[in-house]
């Protein structure tokens, strides 16, 4: 099936191990995708949607255990457990496999095994990764299908020499005692067991693109991050790209295929990646930023016509919807989507919807899998091989109280540490309490496939490396008044915080210093049209020094529970916005 030795004795070995009922390769094409539908129809593991309003669009069910990222059973399996870090669950790689070998043991018998070779990246990009999946899944293949580029051609890439990220998953009994996704940083590997659920199944993404990724992107000089990519164009018709980190389920897909409110007539907004960039400095000394990624596995909850209708329009063919709500039609429902509720639903789990008794109608972390092609405001340059120059990096969390709405770094250094000491409420996209504020580096908690310390040191070094690095920003789009209610509208109206961040790219637009960095001078943010409360808006914009003060005492600890590879620059960053917090709280 393939030429390249070692993939065809590593498929051999897997199917000794598996031992399943038949091997198939993947090549991507149609009849493939149709012959697998109507294999999970049969099963039960898809369900038909309204083929009138919904072409080709599928719903399928998880396991009500098996809805969400499993951070506690994820680990990464470096040889020296400093190297993994405190940001990681460790195991050594040996006791790692042997942990896991087992429950791979026939653990495909009367099943499909699928070999999914996959490129993460344009076609034709020097910065484009290959990778093979093998799973017993054929939902992890039709999302694979849309979320990677899958077959021939990254089969080609792979045989042509170029390394490649051996991935093997298997749902195994779906038991989350028997759930592990382990990564070998050294062998290039993953095995994931236990889950169907996207981050821990999808191999290519989470597991491939950042936590291997982003190790590689260390050794090799570049980076593997977190991250959308967005194009904003302005009346004159000149593209900025901004990649930007924000949490798991923080509003990247959002900002991502963001519409401007009414008042930036001219303006339009390009979307190039949703989820994750890899990051490379051209010998311009720019930044340049690919999407691996092919497609969207988006939260659906809260997505409508009026937030992302962008997204909206994208999502009506060809898409998978797991874990949604229907309605008597058949369409996918969930909370947040336009129009009325409907009278009668089913729920995620497919009994009948009643709010007090079954909660939720969709599960919280409800997504929707389609193609990047299908959206409206997909970028023409987003299959660019050489990638994107972005001209701002944007760090961001939910945070209810504390961070304003936006500040500027006052350089690459203290943009560092803005975003190493990012913090951030959990939501539903891991399992686990949600609403709790936890420190979220560059939005890379659940992702750096190695010592956080390190990966701050990486992120620095850059510093060193180029005078043209992008400016760097932090948001919140998140803040709430006393009644829990949010207080910026955010969405669209998140144009006029990007506006601000690309005139100060352009050395434009008025700031002011505050000890945490600068946020904008009050008439600089274009708020015409914006109904907002003055005294919430001017809450945004500033910054309480005994929060603050609070906070760095918080960010020091952290950087402790880190431990001494933490750069020195940081605890100097840290040291000097306390001092500054302490003189304006004595004046
Ligand atoms: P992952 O796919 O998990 O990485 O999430 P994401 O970062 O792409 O988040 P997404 O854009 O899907 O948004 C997550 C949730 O936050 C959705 O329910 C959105 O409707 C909501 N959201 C996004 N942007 C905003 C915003 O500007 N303001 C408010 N209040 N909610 C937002
Ligand atoms: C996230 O949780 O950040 C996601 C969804 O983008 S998953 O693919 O499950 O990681
Ligand atoms: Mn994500």
């Amino acid at each position: 099936m393939t030429k390249n030795v070692e993939l065809a004795e590593w498929v051999d070995q897997v199917s000794a191990l598996t031992n399943p009922d038949q091997v198939h390769w993947c090549n991507g094409s149609v009849a493939e995708h149709d012959h697998l539908t109507e294999l999970m129809l049969a099963s039960g593991e898809l369900i038909n949607l309204n083929a009138q309003t919904h072409p080709n669009c599928y719903l399928h069910r998880s396991n009500p255990d098996d809805v969400a990222r499993v951070e506690h059973l994820t680990f990464v399996c470096s040889t020296d457990s400093q190297d993994a870090g405190p940001n990681n669950n460790w195991m050594a790689p040996a006791d790692a496999h042997a942990k896991v070998d087992p429950l791979f043991a026939n653990c495909m018998q009367g099943r499909t095994l699928y070999v999914i070779p996959y490129l993460m990246g344009p076609y034709g990009s020097p910065f484009a990764r290959a990778g093979v999946e093998i799973t017993d899944s054929p939902y992890v293949v039709l999302n694979m299908r849309i979320m990677a580029r899958i077959g021939e051609r990254a089969l080609h890439h792979i045989e042509a020499g170029n390394s490649f990220v051996k991935g093997l998953h298997s749902i195994g009994d779906l038991d989350p005692e028997r759930r592990y996704i382990m990564h070998f940083p050294e062998e290039l590997m993953i095995k994931s067991i236990g889950s169907g659920y996207g981050g821990n199944a999808l191999l290519g993404k989470k597991c491939h693109a950042l936590r291997i990724a982003s190790s590689q992107a260390r050794t090799e000089g570049w980076l593997a991050e977190h991250m959308l990519i967005v194009g904003i164009e302005s009346p004159a018709g000149e593209t900025h790209y901004v990649a930007a980190a924000f949490p798991s389920a923080c509003g990247k897909t959002n900002l991502a295929m963001l519409v401007p409110p009414a008042e930036f007539e001219g303006w339009k907004v390009w979307t190039v990646g949703d989820d994750i960039a890899w990051m490379h400095l051209g010998e311009d000394g720019q930044l340049w930023a690919i999407n691996p990624e092919a497609g969207f596995f988006g939260v659906a909850p809260g997505t409508s016509l009026k937030t992302n209708p962008n997204c909206m329009n994208a999502l009506g063919r060809n898409a998978i919807y797991t874990n949604v709500a229907v309605n008597e039609e058949m369409q996918p429902w969930w909370e947040g989507i336009d129009g009325e509720k409907p009278a009668v639903l089913t729920d995620w789990q497919g009994r009948k919807h009643e709010p007090q008794v079954t909660g939720a109608a969709a599960h919280p972390n409800a997504r929707f899998t389609v193609s990047a092609s299908q959206c409206p405001s997909y970028s023409a340059e987003a299959n660019s091989p050489k990638g994107v120059p972005i001209s701002a990096i944007i760090f961001g969390g939910r945070r209810s109280t504390a961070a304003p709405l936006v500040f500027e770094a006052f350089d690459w250094e203290h943009g560092v540490f803005a975003g190493a000491s990012m913090a951030s409420e959990t939501t539903a996209a891991a399992t686990g309490a949600v609403g709790q504020v936890r420190r979220d580096p560059m939005a890379m908690k659940p992702f750096c496939g190695y010592n956080f310390g390190d990966y701050w040191a990486h992120w620095l070094s850059f510093g060193k490396k180029s005078e043209k690095l992008p400016k760097i920003f932090h948001v919140n789009w998140f803040r709430k008044d006393d009644d829990g209610k949010f207080m910026w509208p955010g969405f669209g109206d998140n144009m006029r915080a990007l506006e601000w961040i690309i005139n100060r790219c352009q050395g434009k637009g008025e700031s002011v210093k505050t000890p945490i960095g600068l946020v904008p001078e009050s008439n600089s943010l274009n708020i015409a049209g914006l109904d907002i409360d003055s005294g919430d808006m001017q809450a945004l914009l500033s910054i309480d020094a005994k929060v603050w003060r609070q906070e760095i005492d918080e960010i020091e600890a952290y950087f402790d529970s880190i431990g001494e590879r933490v750069p020195a620059e940081l605890r100097e960053q840290a040291r000097k916005i306390k001092l500054a917090l302490e003189q304006q709280l004595a004046a």
